[in-house]
């Protein structure tokens, strides 16, 4: 018998995704660089379904029904290059090569675009939701060609996470980079959703003057609200839990000291690129940044502040719920940014992306999944070519009501010295959007003044110049 499915690379994530679709009735070829894995997997987890291990590349690819389809679960980078150099001489015009590593989506594009040439699909895939959604369902994004989604598009909707309306969180993303692409983004918008979080964690401890298991609580009431999403949900436990060593909050023993990996740097690259403003993922990953530079932060510390003021109970209460509404406000724009990266990103590269298909596949298995996204799905279902969400009525709305609170919120920050970068910089996105004029006219005569770089004006029809330097007088240039 052969397989329908081969998975090479199979640490953590490789491993979980083979026995996911093993689970789900599919025999499963398994291969690994280091033969040890493949057996050590076969020995722990066998049982659990058909599995047809192999020691050689040539096999695994023996063991497959055609068109093969494999999914290659290694480090991102070289060993992905490596991977698809020694199995690719092995396969035919047909054949599937699956990469569901976090690959950058130009490494993406430039695989694709060689495989094509000799007839192998290759589909870049987002696969969201850690090593558990691997094993139980991941919010899964497949790229590359439409046809190889024929072939693997039942595979992957079996395996992936369901929405809560049990849809399947997969769908065929768009050609060669586009399911690398959005799960970067997605990535960005995860950086974002959990600066807002802590944010509002660090608003309610110093300006409301709650501890962590007071916020716990605070979380757990907006879990059950339009907040309800996975991000709070883990906020509430972790905030809740105690360090068995010392019996202080668990999140005062932690360094304060966050790291990345990099998906959310490559969104805010890809975004300058592309000339979107998405200032909330950049604020998001500039504050792990930050929080790394001890040195800067220790010759910093004795830098004047003001005097707190502690709020008394009544009005702690108050502000806890103003937070509320800055922390949602903040998200909706953050989410309005990320959207705009991938309609942009779909107009620079050809992909023609489903925005609203995006939201719904992220309802389930992924880190960013959320209530909220399904009401993303709808603004885009009712239009979907909305010029991002704050158009959508009843975002806008919302974000409406929100408004007052959110520049409470933001003032007192700024009043009590405590950093708010992301919903500042949300805030400042709101109100610069929704400007009837912007100071960009005078930005433009400055680079007019010092550069010719010219102007357009806002009664005729033209560029002009001005001559700065001598009589001041105008001509058109165009
Ligand atoms: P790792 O990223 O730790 O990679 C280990 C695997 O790569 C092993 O199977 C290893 O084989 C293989 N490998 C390496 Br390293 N170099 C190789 C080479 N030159 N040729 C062949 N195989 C090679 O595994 P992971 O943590 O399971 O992650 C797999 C992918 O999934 C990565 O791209 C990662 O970024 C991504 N990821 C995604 C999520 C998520 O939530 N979506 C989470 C974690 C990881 P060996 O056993 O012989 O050393």
């Amino acid at each position: 018998k052969l397989a329908q499915i081969g998975v090479t690379g199979l640490a953590v994530m490789g491993g979980n995704l083979a026995r996911n679709l093993a689970r789900h009735g599919h025999t499963v070829a398994v291969h690994n660089r280091t033969a040890a894995r493949t057996r050590a997997l076969i020995g722990e987890f066998g049982h659990e379904g058909t599995f047809l291990p192999a020691e050689t590349p040539k096999d695994f690819v023996a063991s497959l029904e055609r068109p093969r389809r494999i999914v290659v679960m290694v480090k991102a980078g070289g060993p992905t290059d490596a991977v698809i150099d020694e199995f690719s001489p092995l396969l035919e015009p047909g054949d599937v090569i699956i990469d569901g590593g976090n690959a950058h989506f130009e490494d993406t594009r430039r695989r694709e675009e060689r495989l094509r040439s000799r007839g192998i699909h290759f589909v870049g895939t987002g696969i969201s939701g850690g090593e558990e959604g691997a094993l139980h369902g991941p919010s899964i994004m497949p790229g590359g060609s439409a046809e190889s989604y024929r072939s693997l598009g039942p595979l992957l909707e079996d395996i992936a996470a369901k929405a809560p309306d049990g849809t399947p969180c997969c769908t065929h993303i768009g050609p060669d980079g586009a399911g690398h692409f959005v799960k970067m983004v997605h990535n960005g918008i995860e950086y974002a959703d959990m600066q807002l979080i802590a944010e509002a964690y660090h608003l309610l401890r110093h300006i409301a003057g709650y501890e962590p298991a007071r916020i716990a609580e605070v979380f757990d009431i907006w879990n059950t609200g339009r907040l309800d999403s996975y991000l709070i949900e883990i906020t509430a436990e972790v905030l809740a839990h105690t360090d068995p060593d010392t019996g202080a909050p668990f999140v005062d023993v932690v360094q304060d000291r966050a790291e990345q990996k990099g998906t959310g740097r490559w969104t805010v690259q890809s975004a300058l690129d592309l000339g979107v403003p998405v200032s909330g993922i950049a604020e998001a990953v500039f504050a792990r940044a930050l929080s790394g530079h001890v040195e800067l932060r220790a010759a910093a510390a004795s830098l004047p502040g003001p005097r707190r003021t502690p709020l008394d109970p009544r009005d702690a209460a108050r502000f806890a719920e103003q937070v509320e509404q800055a922390l949602y406000a903040s998200k909706v724009v953050s989410y309005t940014q990320g959207f705009h990266q991938m309609q942009a990103a779909g107009q620079a590269y050809g992909w023609d992306l489903d925005l609203g298909a995006i939201a719904a596949i992220w309802r389930g298995g992924c880190i960013i999944r959320a209530a909220f996204l399904d009401r993303i799905r709808a603004a885009y279902a009712a239009n979907p070519a909305a010029p991002g969400l704050l158009a959508d009525p009843e975002f806008a709305r919302e974000v409406g009501e929100a408004q007052s609170a959110w520049r409470t919120v933001v003032a007192d920050a700024a009043r009590d010295g405590v950093p708010t970068p992301g919903f500042s910089a949300a805030l400042a996105y709101y109100d610069a959007l929704r400007a009837e004029r912007l100071p960009a006219s005078l930005t433009q005569a400055q680079r007019d003044y010092f550069g010719a770089h010219t102007y357009r004006r806002t009664d005729r029809e033209g560029a002009f110049h001005t001559r700065w330097g001598g009589d001041r007088t105008e001509q058109r240039t165009d």
